[in-house]
């Protein structure tokens, strides 16, 4: 059966705040700190455990070899002899944001009947731009059954970052739905991260209904303040869209084409008189799970931030006291994701598949996340101060973190080629 799984990137042993994302205001806020990779990861996994238990499916991806030595050869030099901003680059935890691993379109929407992912270049950021390979190695891994087609990334110098700039919405997963691309135009002080030739290749490919395939510009201001992801002021599931009111840059356009593809369509605003864009980026209000319960409603798994601000959080209470589609509030601790600009929506990769279909090793179960928590309690560094990364030391340790992990979960031959 047809059900949405969520896969987590868990955060890996070389977790650090290195300024590298400009536009990402908490990244570039928190560059220089000195960040926590265990308890980073243990945050990933509790929230993992929580989700599990609101009965929802969950799975995880690995953390990617990090340094990137590869990535490192190919521009020819080493961890030990490379200038300090391409060793911050090639040390990057990245890949933790799920949501940027790629695009999926699920069987309901493409003409062949299977479900497409397809891999995210990230172009834009250096320190991203490395990610694909060893990601798409993975997804090959996790989607190898015939009812998946998994593509390669879009080229250059078009940019493309995933899943957290696409939404769909369909009357229940299972069903056909309308897929939503948003892409952004650069112009403003920050990079548009997402550029509307790689979404209209990625529907092309991905073989969705042009009819029920909406593209719909970011507005110029929430990149500026900060949502250098739609996934900051927007987020979509089954039939409801929850969208901060100045999240697109034509949104009577957007609701007019969704209304009309999906008539039982529900868009929940939050008007700038509450919740000014500021507030939003701030909170990651927007960048909560808006997940359909095992009872058929709909809750919001948002982080602490959102719940320790009055405005978004009066916001929420009188939503849930009205008559609004969202009916219960999670809150999770995701500090020291957020802290890099990564909600808890930035953490997951939203696949509506067949469990049944899914490599078992990437489906979590409270028992191996148990034993994830353990090696990571065992092996990930407690601190990392940026200052401190080109010790040989610290680059063994997380380098054996990531295998034993690797080890635990029994897909260490088949990631490290
Ligand atoms: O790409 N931060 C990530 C955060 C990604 C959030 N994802 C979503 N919104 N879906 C980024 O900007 C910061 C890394 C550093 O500076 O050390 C970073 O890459």
């Amino acid at each position: 059966m047809l059900t949405e799984i969520n896969f987590d990137g868990i955060i890996g042993p070389s977790h650090n705040y290195a300024g590298l994302s400009p536009g990402n205001l908490a990244a570039t806020n928190n560059a220089g700190k000195v960040s926590h990779p265990r308890a980073a990861a243990l945050q990933g996994i509790a929230k993992m455990r929580a989700n599990l238990a609101l009965g929802l499916r969950q799975a995880a991806f690995l953390p990617l070899p990090r340094p990137n030595r590869r990535w490192l050869d190919a521009l020819a030099t080493d961890y030990a002899r490379a200038a300090p901003h391409l060793r911050a680059q090639a040390l990057s935890a990245s890949a933790m944001w799920a949501a940027n691993a790629a695009t999926v379109s699920p069987a309901p929407d493409t003409a062949d009947g299977r479900c497409h992912l397809t891999v995210a270049n990230l172009v834009t950021m250096p320190h991203r731009s490395h990610e694909w390979p060893d990601t798409l190695a993975q997804l090959r891994l996790a989607f190898a059954d015939p009812a998946f087609v998994v593509h390669g990334p879009v080229s250059p110098p078009f940019g493309d970052e995933g899943a957290a700039n696409h939404m769909r919405l369909a009357p229940r997963h299972d069903a056909p739905g309308v897929e939503v691309f948003v892409y952004g135009v650069s112009g403003g002080a920050f990079p548009a991260r997402q550029h509307r030739e790689a979404s209209e290749a990625i529907a092309r490919r991905h073989g969705t209904d042009p009819a029920r395939t909406l593209f719909a510009q970011q507005s110029a201001e929430a990149i500026a303040a900060g949502a250098f992801h739609n996934d900051v002021v927007a987020v979509a599931n089954e039939r409801v869209l929850f969208a901060h009111e100045q999240a697109f840059a034509d949104k009577e356009r957007l609701y007019d084409e969704l209304r009309a593809a999906i008539p039982e369509i529900e868009i929940v605003e939050v008007p700038t008189a509450r919740v000014s864009l500021a507030d939003a980026v701030s909170s990651y209000l927007f960048n909560a799970q808006l997940v359909t319960l095992p009872a058929g409603e709909q809750a919001l798994v948002l982080p602490e931030e959102a719940h320790a601000n009055t405005a978004v959080w009066r916001w929420l209470e009188d939503h849930v006291a009205g008559n609004g589609p969202i009916r219960r509030l999670e809150v999770v601790d995701v500090r020291e994701s957020m802290a890099n600009g990564g909600g808890p929506a930035c953490l997951r990769l939203r696949v509506v598949a067949d469990p049944a279909t899914i490599d078992p090793r990437f489906l979590m179960t409270p028992a191996m996340l148990d034993e994830i928590a353990g090696v990571v309690d065992a092996e990930w560094p407690e601190t990392i101060d940026p200052r401190e990364i080109g010790d040989p030391g610290l680059i063994r340790r997380i380098e054996h973190a990531r295998r034993s992990l690797a080890e635990a979960l029994d897909i260490v031959g088949l990631l490290d080629s």
